[in-house]
């Protein structure tokens, strides 16, 4: 690739459909989405139009963080079906020219691991090494000050040996120690195996925090939630590491890879995702869903849309050409897109949730849709604390009461933010727990599935999801394209408040996008006339861009003369 154009991939133009498999479909009514229940719906994802899907983990696992602690990488949690269920589901998704995108979830194991159960046997066992296993400091307390994502500490005493070992999420998901080349060797074994199948790639949970330095110093910076993660995340560690296994393994498959990387800039963006660096093919950033709460404290912040653009824009801009960016706005750590960023009421939730559809889906980089999100799924109300399944969400509530924040201001926050929002049930049609199963649901049906279910969006052309379908229509399309996928950025009006209006250009064609993030009318003028308009959520054709009058959460593409 030469430093102005980059090659062409076939990750560039696609769209990718997240399945968190415990809550998508089940199929034989034990209340856990399953496999098979997947494959009954390749055809609804087909007519959507993703040609990708990246499928939560579905490894084996005793389910402390609901899969994200796998037990064996090479077997299926039996509630989510067998080995043959999974060859059967990459083999009829390839049917339909969808490929499977599996969670690699590498960072960590499940302490029942069979390598992290021979580990903590004994000092000399000869996986001891294959964790992080630290001496406690002389007064006995732990080896540093590293805080969890879900616990108050990164280190667990086991009694056994006398020594502690590192895990930055549960303790029940102690660290893989990568400066090990043998835990390296049998992450990249294991990785051939899946590939092997034909597998379209692999998504990486927080693959940037996987370098640890050796010496393990104490964290100075506290500002941020997680004590520790200016040692251990985006340092120069991982991306040895993810060279080697590009080197190893990655570039024996033409793949997409995605890596989860909390806490990066787009200088890090560009370190992993520039085609010459021979790394990963993009990142999950989490700038831009940090704008609204300060994410591992648990405080809200208002919702600024000027500083929302900023972001995005940097993003589109620093990688343009450098990188690539994914684009999301959710995913099964995240509330419901229209919820939190639209309007979920009655009057506005279909259009706001366009809205949101559109201003994503112009940008240059490769589209994620979170299951249900294509329907405008809306959060579900929890009325206490016993209600929640997320093991984060019980950690935030007692942080929140610890600090002396009163039980209904934890629960607001929680009912705001909660990682179960994302996690109950598709609603699939207004039939018992919305044709999600026959049995109990493990997580509660959202009250609202009789009016927003999939079975009355695919019939109503009108649609959250036939306007996606159409976004994603134009993406793939030949008119539009190439514009939208390798465009040029330009954004309008930085300052404005309200309304979120970008250009993109690409070799003499020119698509305007225009977004009233507001529920109020409001009247903006922009340079340049209509050549045609591309799409609208808003019955009605506009031909002048001069004193525009946008309806509430209107969203429109023009492409310019
Ligand atoms: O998430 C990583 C992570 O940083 C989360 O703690 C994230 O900040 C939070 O969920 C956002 O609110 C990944 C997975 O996506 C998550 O589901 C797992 O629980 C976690 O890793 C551990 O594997
Ligand atoms: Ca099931």
């Amino acid at each position: 690739m030469s430093t102005q154009q980059l090659d062409k991939r076939w990750w560039h133009n696609s769209v990718v459909y997240q399945i968190y498999p415990r809550s998508f479909n089940d199929a034989n009514g034990d209340g856990i989405g399953d496999i098979p229940g997947i494959i009954d719906k390749l055809d609804y994802i087909a007519e959507l139009g993703a040609n990708v899907i990246w499928l939560s983990p579905v490894y084996q696992s005793p389910m402390d963080d609901n899969g994200y602690d796998i037990s064996d990488y090479q077997k299926i949690a039996p509630e989510f079906g067998t080995m043959a269920d999974m060859d059967r589901l990459i083999a009829e998704a390839d049917k339909r020219g969808i490929k499977i995108v599996m969670d690699l979830v590498v960072n960590h194991t499940s302490d029942e691991h069979p390598w992290f159960i021979e580990s903590r046997s004994s000092k000399d066992s000869p996986k001891r090494d294959w964790y992080i296993w630290k001496d406690p400091k002389p007064d006995g307390s732990e080896p540093n000050n590293w805080e969890s994502f879900f616990k108050p500490k990164a280190w667990t005493l086991d009694e056994n040996t006398g020594q502690y070992y590192l895990h930055l999420f549960s303790n029940k998901q102690p660290d893989l120690n990568w400066a090990n080349p043998e835990v390296r060797e049998a992450v990249y074994d294991m990785m051939h195996f899946w590939l092997k199948k034909g597998l379209g790639g692999f998504r990486m949970d927080v693959i940037n925090m996987i370098g640890k330095p050796s010496d393990y110093p104490d964290a100075t910076i506290f500002d941020q939630g997680v004590a520790g993660w200016e040692h251990w995340s985006n340092n120069l560690l991982v991306h040895q590491y993810l060279r080697e296994m590009h080197d190893k393994v990655l570039k024996h498959y033409d793949v997409l890879t995605v890596g989860e990387t909390p806490f990066t800039t787009t200088l890090d963006g560009r370190y992993y995702s520039h085609p010459d660096r021979n790394e990963i093919s993009m990142i999950f950033q989490f700038e831009h869903v940090s704008i609204d709460r300060e994410e591992h404290n648990a405080v809200k912040k208002p919702f600024d849309l000027v500083q929302y653009k900023e972001i995005m824009t940097r993003w589109q801009e620093d990688l343009y050409q450098k990188g690539w960016n994914s684009l999301y706005w959710s995913n099964h750590d995240q509330p419901r897109t229209v919820s939190r960023y639209g309007c979920d009421s009655a009057k506005y939730r279909v259009v706001s949730a366009k809205m949101l559809g559109t201003v994503l889906h112009m940008m240059s980089g490769t589209p994620y849709i979170y299951q249900g999100e294509e329907i405008g799924m809306t959060n579900k109300h929890f009325d206490s604390i016993d209600e929640f399944n997320d093991l984060m969400a019980k950690f935030h509530y007692q942080k929140m009461r610890d600090r002396g924040v009163s039980d209904a201001d934890a629960l607001a926050f929680l009912n705001d933010f909660s990682r179960d929002h994302a996690r109950v049930p598709v609603q699939w049609n207004d039939q018992l727990n919305a044709g999600f199963t026959s049995g109990t649901p493990w997580l509660p049906v959202n009250d609202n599935y009789p009016e927003i279910n999939a079975a009355q969006a695919v019939k109503d052309d009108d649609s959250i999801y036939h306007h996606y379908r159409r976004l994603i229509a134009l993406r793939q399309g030949e008119q539009y394209g190439d514009v939208i996928v390798y465009g040029e950025h330009q954004l309008l009006d930085p300052q404005d408040s309200e309304v979120y209006a970008y250009i993109r250009s690409h070799k003499g064609k020119s698509l305007l996008t225009i977004a009233n993030f507001s529920g109020n009318s409001v009247v903006r003028s922009y340079s340049g006339s209509v050549k045609q308009q591309v799409i609208n959520n808003y019955p009605e054709t506009v031909e002048s861009l001069t004193e525009m009058a946008l309806k509430p959460y209107q969203a429109l593409v023009i492409e310019l003369e």
